[in-house]
């Protein structure tokens, strides 16, 4: 019987999934690991790979006992396949198979669909190493090195969970999507990853937290979808996956509030009234916060991108199939089924955006993001409170739906950041304004610099409130090999 808490690490490959009884797939998996620790080692944080890091790793998936710190050097953290516990008696929570007992196998007619879905969300985790693998040598302290490490094994890990479904699902469709997960890479025009901002570069750390706290919390809204489906391996992996999420958006969060944080003191302590002279307030050290804006509209809109289009036949398809639900499906009060329900969504009418009602079973992907677009607001809204309480005049604000989008309704359309339609002279003209700049990029760049004594921390950042496992604030959170 399989320890469904505890996780096995007895074996090569943690698992509370009773691998050493499920041969092939432990065979398949075990086939697959060298290539993956090949590909970290090339793909993952460059230059750390001897580094002692201070992470967390699960030994049970409750609530409790998930995370335990030590330190391990990067490429021998034990990479495991975690699935929450099984419940008992689980039925489909929506579309055409409500209410029947969730599959523990895939159903035949879905499997190409549910095969896309699972690639594309594997397909992410890897790249997003890929992009984040420059940062160690510019991190601003041992605190967030630590964070960038713990955020890349664990999108490491949760590359293995979507490896494990395609592997004991899919047979050999699944092992070849397996290699070929290992063969894609960000930004690579010939083999490129498959989803548009895993292929953008995060040259810095205001972007890695912008990426963390927009891009991150993409994948809990599509997990968080994932977690809802009636393939029941699928759910357990994604409802795992979640929880480590959290930090990951923690560490976006905290990230600009600290940044937020020492801007607004800078200013105050040089008696700085206007955060729009951006000359002087970066003559402090620190970044404005009309930059931050900037790349805040930035990650904003490429993470919009990363929703699908607003009316989607594939997600009603997903939807229909019981494959992909809502966020929150089981707390909505509705048939679950969407079969006369309409939603409404913003599309572009004879050349003016417009809220239209549209089926809801085709606006799917149009409810998830505003579902999306309210969790960020709220993260703006603590931001904002630090601004206020130092007593600067500055809000951030989210821009429109229709501003810089490459996918969906709004992509052939030039619009501002509040949504107003504009030519394509003014684009250029004003787009400066409205997202980074290679001299806002230069600038920040400048600030980049590696700090690496316990304790201490680069110019443009507040120290966090609290410690990792409530560690001190002096504590080693990297041990840089000699
Ligand atoms: N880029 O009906 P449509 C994460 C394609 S992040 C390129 O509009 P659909 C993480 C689409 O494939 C979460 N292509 O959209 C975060 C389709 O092509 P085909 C990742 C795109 O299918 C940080 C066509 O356009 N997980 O976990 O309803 C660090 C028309 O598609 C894009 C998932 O995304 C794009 N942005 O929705 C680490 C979950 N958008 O099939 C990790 C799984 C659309 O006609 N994926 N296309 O050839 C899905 O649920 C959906 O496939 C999508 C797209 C939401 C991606």
């Amino acid at each position: 019987m399989s320890d469904i808490v505890n996780v096995d690490y007895s074996t090569k490959i943690p698992n509370n999934v009773n691998l050493t009884e499920d041969r092939q797939v432990l065979r398949a998996l075990e086939g697959w690991h060298p290539g993956y620790i090949d590909w970290w080692k090339t793909m993952g944080p460059n230059g750390f790979q001897e580094a002692l890091v201070y992470l967390r790793t699960a030994v049970s998936v409750d609530p409790k006992g998930w995370a335990k710190f030590d330190y391990v050097k990067m490429p021998d953290y034990r990479w495991g396949i975690l699935l929450a516990p099984h419940e008992e008696g689980r039925t489909i929570p929506f579309g055409q198979h409500y209410g029947k007992p969730a599959w523990q196998e895939v159903p035949g007619e879905y499997r190409a669909m549910l095969r896309r879905l699972v690639v594309i969300q594997g397909d992410t985790e890897p790249a997003s190493v890929e992009q984040q693998r420059h940062l160690g040598k510019t991190a601003p302290s041992l605190y967030d090195m630590r964070n960038v490490f713990q955020v890349n094994v664990e999108e490491g890990r949760h590359l293995w969970a979507m490896v494990y479904i395609l592997q004991k699902y899919f047979g050999r469709d699944g092992r070849e999507e397996a290699e070929q997960l290992l063969q894609r890479r960000s930004g690579d025009p010939d083999k490129p990853r498959m989803l548009g901002a895993f292929n953008e570069a995060t040259p810095d750390w205001l972007s890695f937290h912008m990426f963390t706290f927009f891009t991150d919390r993409d994948g809990k809204m599509q997990l968080e979808s994932l977690a809802q489906s009636g393939f029941d391996p699928l759910s357990r992996t994604c409802r795992f996956m979640l929880t480590e999420e959290a930090h990951h958006m923690f560490v976006g969060e905290t990230g600009i509030g600290r940044t937020v944080q020492r801007t607004c003191e800078a200013m105050k302590a040089a008696g700085v009234q206007d955060p729009g002279d951006i000359d002087k307030v970066r003559g402090l050290g620190v970044i404005d916060l009309p930059t931050m804006q900037k790349k805040l509209n930035l990650h904003y809109s490429l993470s919009l991108d990363l929703f699908g289009s607003e009316v989607s036949t594939n997600a009603a398809n997903a939807f229909n199939a019981s494959l992909k639900g809502r966020f929150q499906e089981t707390k909505i009060e509705d048939d679950h089924k969407l079969e006369n329900s309409t939603y409404p969504v913003l599309k572009l009418v004879d050349g003016e955006i417009k809220r239209v009602d549209e089926p809801a079973l085709t606006a799917i992907n149009m409810r998830l993001r505003d579902d999306y677009t309210a969790d960020c607001q709220r993260g703006l809204d603590r931001w904002n409170k630090i601004i206020d309480r130092v007593g600067v005049s500055f809000r951030f604000q989210l821009p429109h739906v229709a501003f810089h989008r490459q996918i969906g309704e709004f992509r052939d359309v030039t619009a501002s950041p509040s949504g107003e339609l504009v030519d394509a002279a003014t684009w250029e003209r004003q787009k400066d304004k409205w997202l980074p700049s290679k001299d806002d990029g230069d600038f920040i760049q400048s600030l980049m610099r590696q700090v690496v004594e316990p304790g201490k921390f680069a110019s443009w950042i507040a120290p966090p409130r609290v410690g990792i496992d409530n560690k001190p604030g002096d504590f080693e959170y990297v041990k840089l090999a000699a």
